[in-house]
């Protein structure tokens, strides 16, 4: 294996979010989420799980921030709760979860750890879902009222802000297939729904330009902001017309209903038209285009596997029926493919020059812990190992890839999997809380050291 190394200053980092790791779900006034809400909805949970307690993240994040000090961690993605700040989503602040965050916010930066901040990673205030939620333009207002102070109470100390996390997953699996929070099947709203999440990424973006940051860092960089998209290659099942054309539907669905939007400031005709079809039609006001289409700093790439898509008409959203995989998986079931990571940023790249993150990269296996209490996880070392060529790769093919944050710093709950799926640098033992590190924490360590593998 020939050593892969990486421009000075290359940003690496781990990255978490603030349902799949706090806990304390109404400690310190915090008002419920749509997550919780879920949470405490019978059956909704694979294993019946919440994340009233997941990683207890809230009381124990100095051990955490440790861990990553010591696995010389250059930034860390975390997502604040909006019902920490504000519990009934409206104007009433609550300042003990304003202290939390202040307080590991300095942490991070008295150890050099970059905080790179999260606005939206899915946990809505319960209030404003009783209000609509995103169906709700006001939602997108509400939004950008939040971010706003968060600009102004927090600003100068994050060198990167995030809007949205995935606004692809919040409208599909929310209010599509009902899988995610609010756990809705409304799909003639879902574009709606992906609308207003843009839409208030428009709108936090020109709060931000308002708050005018000026870094808390003698000679750092101002603040910048962006958003962090879902970008997943979709490759037909086959050379047949109508699987090629289904991928495209696909890729059209998952990937350019949001970077067309962000770069372009339209919607792609093609998946218009197709959902126009189904009934499905974004509500958009005069001006809302511009608002999306508002310069950015940089952007943010999650991306884990591709999908093999083929055509199949019962499909309800894009005549697409995904395919098993065609090599070896992760305990999720998607494919170690890490070209996927070389065909995001090149795709990314189509639309546009501004700087590039992989903001999420990993892969849950099954951990086994072994004779000396270690956990061996050499699968995940070998999938980060090949992932990380891929960047480098890019990188000598122009792309201008800036750091590249591992999903995930600790196990933690993963959604409607619940605790099923680990993918974390970090073992956590749900009935101790306990941290162990595994094999690929040791290992991303010296990747940090050296600054490639
Ligand atoms: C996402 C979320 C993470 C997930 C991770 C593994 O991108 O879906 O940001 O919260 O836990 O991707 O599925």
């Amino acid at each position: 294996m020939t050593s892969i190394h990486f421009p000075d200053g290359f940003l690496w980092g781990t990255a978490t979010a603030a349902y799949q790791i706090e806990g304390a779900w109404d400690e310190d006034g915090k008002g419920e989420s749509i997550w919780d809400r879920l949470c405490h909805t019978p059956g909704m949970i694979a294993d019946g799980s919440t994340g009233d307690v997941a990683c207890d993240h809230y009381h124990r994040w100095p051990e955490d921030v440790a861990s990553m000090a010591a696995m010389g961690v250059k930034a860390y993605r975390f997502s604040i709760a909006w019902p920490r700040i504000f519990p009934t989503g409206g104007v009433q602040v609550e300042p003990r979860g304003v202290d939390f965050y202040r307080r590991l916010i300095a942490a991070l930066r008295e150890q050099d750890i970059q905080p790179v901040v999260t606005l939206y990673h899915w946990d809505l205030p319960q209030a404003l879902q009783d209000r609509g939620g995103w169906i709700n333009r006001d939602t997108a207002l509400r939004f950008a009222e939040y971010a706003d102070f968060a600009f102004r109470t927090f600003g100068n100390d994050v060198p990167l802000w995030v809007t949205h996390n995935e606004p692809l997953i919040a409208a599909f699996f929310g209010y599509g297939n009902g899988t995610n929070a609010p756990g809705l099947r409304r799909s003639r709203d879902v574009l709606t729904v992906g609308h207003h999440l843009l839409l208030s990424h428009g709108l936090a973006v020109q709060a931000f330009r308002a708050a005018r940051l000026r870094s808390a860092t003698p000679g750092a960089p101002d603040p910048r902001i962006g958003i962090v998209l879902m970008i997943w290659p979709h490759h037909p099942a086959s050379r047949h017309p109508r699987d090629v054309a289904a991928a495209q539907r696909s890729d059209g669905a998952m990937n350019r209903l949001f970077l067309e939007p962000l770069f372009h400031g339209r919607y792609p005709d093609d998946m218009l038209r197709h959902f126009r079809r189904r009934l499905m039609v974004p509500r958009v006001a005069p001006g809302d285009m511009e608002i999306i289409a508002a310069p950015i700093d940089f952007l943010g790439v999650n991306t884990y596997t591709r999908l093999i898509q083929r055509a199949d008409p019962r499909d309800l959203f894009v005549g697409a029926r995904q395919v098993d995989p065609r090599g070896p998986t992760t305990a999720m079931g998607w494919e170690i493919y890490p070209s996927c990571i070389y065909e995001a940023l090149m795709k990314a790249r189509a639309y546009t020059d501004l700087p590039l993150y992989i903001t999420e990269s990993g892969a849950a296996f099954e951990e086994r812990i072994d004779p000396d209490g270690g956990i061996a996880d050499a699968d995940r070392i070998a999938y980060l190992r090949d992932h990380i060529a891929q960047c480098r790769r890019a990188i000598q093919d122009g792309v201008d890839l800036r750091g590249y944050f591992v999903w995930s710093l600790l196990d933690n709950f993963e959604w409607n999997h619940g605790f099923s799926q680990r993918f974390g640098l970090i073992f956590t033992d749900y009935g101790t809380l306990k941290r162990t590190w595994k094999r690929s924490a040791y290992w991303y360590r010296d990747v940090i050291a050296e600054n490639g593998v």
